[in-house]
């Protein structure tokens, strides 16, 4: 759990964050990124289809300061697992994120991404895990979980410039 004690503390810090860019009004904004957070749980396909309908994609990481960013704001919100846009439902043992943009940085939490790659005669369709969770458990570094569970999730956008 967060104490109520840090949650003043990285409030400021993500609303301190300045840049020369818009987000649209309901938006958080990072440096260069615009995000929005989830007030409900859903499954991934469906988060995936919500961000889309926004002009948005489902969350995407692409730097450590990225990911400072989003993590900052999570644990502010007090988030439990929160989807992310990375998957590996396309190739497994392969994580992408889902609309294409290049994986450029990863901040998996130890023993995952731990269903990558099947093996043996895996017939199963629910016995792999192919869609990456940042989880409050593993202080919200990533791991894949089944697509079908209830996370929140958070979609990104780039920032429209001025
Ligand atoms: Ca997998
Ligand atoms: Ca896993």
């Amino acid at each position: 759990m967060v104490t109520q004690t840090r949650l003043p503390l990285l409030l400021v810090v993500v609303l301190a964050t300045v840049a020369s860019s818009t987000c649209p009004s309901d938006w958080l904004q990072g440096e260069d990124v615009c995000m929005w957070v989830s007030s409900n749980k859903t499954k991934w396909y469906i988060a995936w289809e919500v961000c889309r309908n926004m002009d948005s994609h489902l969350g995407f990481i692409e730097s450590q300061q990225e990911n400072d960013f989003v993590e900052g704001v999570l644990v502010a919100l007090n988030k439990s697992e929160v989807w992310s846009g990375l998957s590996d439902l396309k190739v497994e043992g392969s994580f992408v994120w889902w609309d294409e943009e290049a994986v450029t940085y990863t901040n998996f939490a130890d023993g995952e991404p731990s269903a990558n790659g099947h093996t043996g005669n895996d017939t199963d369709e629910y016995a792999d895990q192919d869609c990456v969770a940042l989880k409050h458990s593993n202080n919200f570094k990533w791991s894949d979980e089944y697509c079908f569970e209830d996370f929140y999730y958070f979609c990104r956008m780039d920032p429209s410039e001025e």
